[in-house]
């Protein structure tokens, strides 16, 4: 009987695969991707500096070894490192006024006002973290690099956001191939402190646990790929409309001074958003994306999301409990 059971046991994990239930499982959520790591990727700016990829272990080291609960670390960044987040911050805030949505000025205003944010320190984690629970109940994990999707959109489920520490290369202020503390800091964070975007990026995260590595036959692809591809095209490189005007929310758009611009000339091709056409346009990861989606609003956004999300087929239904920051399964088989 008892080998019957485990069999049973077995299947059902083969089909659904394990994910965190609790917010300390995100310990286990640690599976990092080695693209565009500078050991590793030739083409990485910093892949020839021993001194740099040297530092960046120093700071990656105390991101892999954090536990849920543990103080964020604090890293006392170098000169050359602040005078590259004062190129990038200079740069990417003179672009803002015209090109960020409403949401992301608002924040940034706020952490301006609040002495986080300026040019002349980058921000830490901790500090921010701080920020964002008060506004959204988000909070900062800190990460050695490139996560799996499975992971990363699993901690948006529990509203954790994984952020990287470490600072681009010197040589490429204006771009990075990886995610850096750039990338969080500006383009991530404030968005982060706006509610309606904070439950979308939750919404996603809660989509993607337990999700298979089947296709899914009405999806054409499977329910880890759509939300990836849902997340990618939304809080990396996102459209919305405000008073008339496109304006972006992306993370990947903020904090990348050419894809900004890019994005809003007249250039690229624009399609309303809609998860089903999300899931099936591919992205680039090299280049700028050749379509943006332009959603009406988060709370469209949301709607739609929430509506697609509904025709997935699960054998369970997933409620996140914020009292005890857990999932709780519904109809479990
Ligand atoms: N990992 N550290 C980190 N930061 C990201 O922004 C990130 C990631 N892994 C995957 C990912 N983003 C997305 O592109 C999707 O694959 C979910
Ligand atoms: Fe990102």
């Amino acid at each position: 009987l008892k080998r019957v059971a485990d069999d049973v046991r077995l299947v059902q994990e083969e089909k659904f695969p394990w994910f965190p239930k609790k917010i300390a499982e995100l310990d286990k959520c640690n599976h990092l991707i080695t693209k565009f790591d500078p050991d590793l990727d030739q083409e990485h700016p910093g892949f020839s500096d021993q001194e740099y990829r040297k530092r960046r272990g120093l700071i990656t080291e105390r991101a892999f070894n954090y536990k849920h609960g543990d103080p964020l670390p604090v890293v006392e960044y170098t000169t050359e490192e602040v005078a590259t987040w004062k190129e990038v911050y200079r740069t990417l805030t003179g672009l803002y006024p015209s090109h960020a949505c409403r949401q992301f000025l608002d924040a940034l205003g706020q952490l301006e006002s609040e002495c986080l944010y300026g040019e002349d320190k980058i921000p830490q984690l901790r500090d921010v973290s701080a920020f964002l629970k008060e506004r959204t109940g988000f909070q900062l994990r800190p990460v050695a690099g490139l996560l799996s999707a499975r992971d990363f959109l699993a901690s948006l489920a529990f509203r954790v956001f994984q952020c990287t520490q470490y600072i681009r290369h010197p040589s490429a202020p204006m771009h990075s191939p990886e995610p850096d503390c750039c990338h969080e800091l500006l383009g991530h964070i404030p968005m982060l402190a706006d509610k309606e975007f904070a439950q979308f990026s939750q919404e996603i995260g809660l989509a993607s646990l337990g999700a298979s590595d089947e296709d899914i036959e009405k999806l054409s692809t499977n329910v880890l790929k759509f939300c990836t591809q849902l997340y990618w095209f939304t809080v990396e490189f996102g459209l919305c409309k405000q008073n008339g005007t496109v304006k972006a929310y992306g993370a990947g758009l903020l904090s990348s001074y050419g894809e900004l611009l890019y994005s809003l000339s007249n250039e690229p091709q624009y399609k309303p958003f809609d998860p089903a056409e999300t899931a099936i346009q591919p992205y680039q990861d090299h280049s700028y994306q050749p379509v943006y989606f332009v959603s009406e609003s988060f709370e469209d956004a949301k709607r739609k999301l929430r509506q697609y999300s509904s025709t997935i087929q699960k054998p369970f239904s997933i409620k996140y409990d914020p009292y005890t920051c857990s999932m709780e399964l519904l109809d479990e088989p």
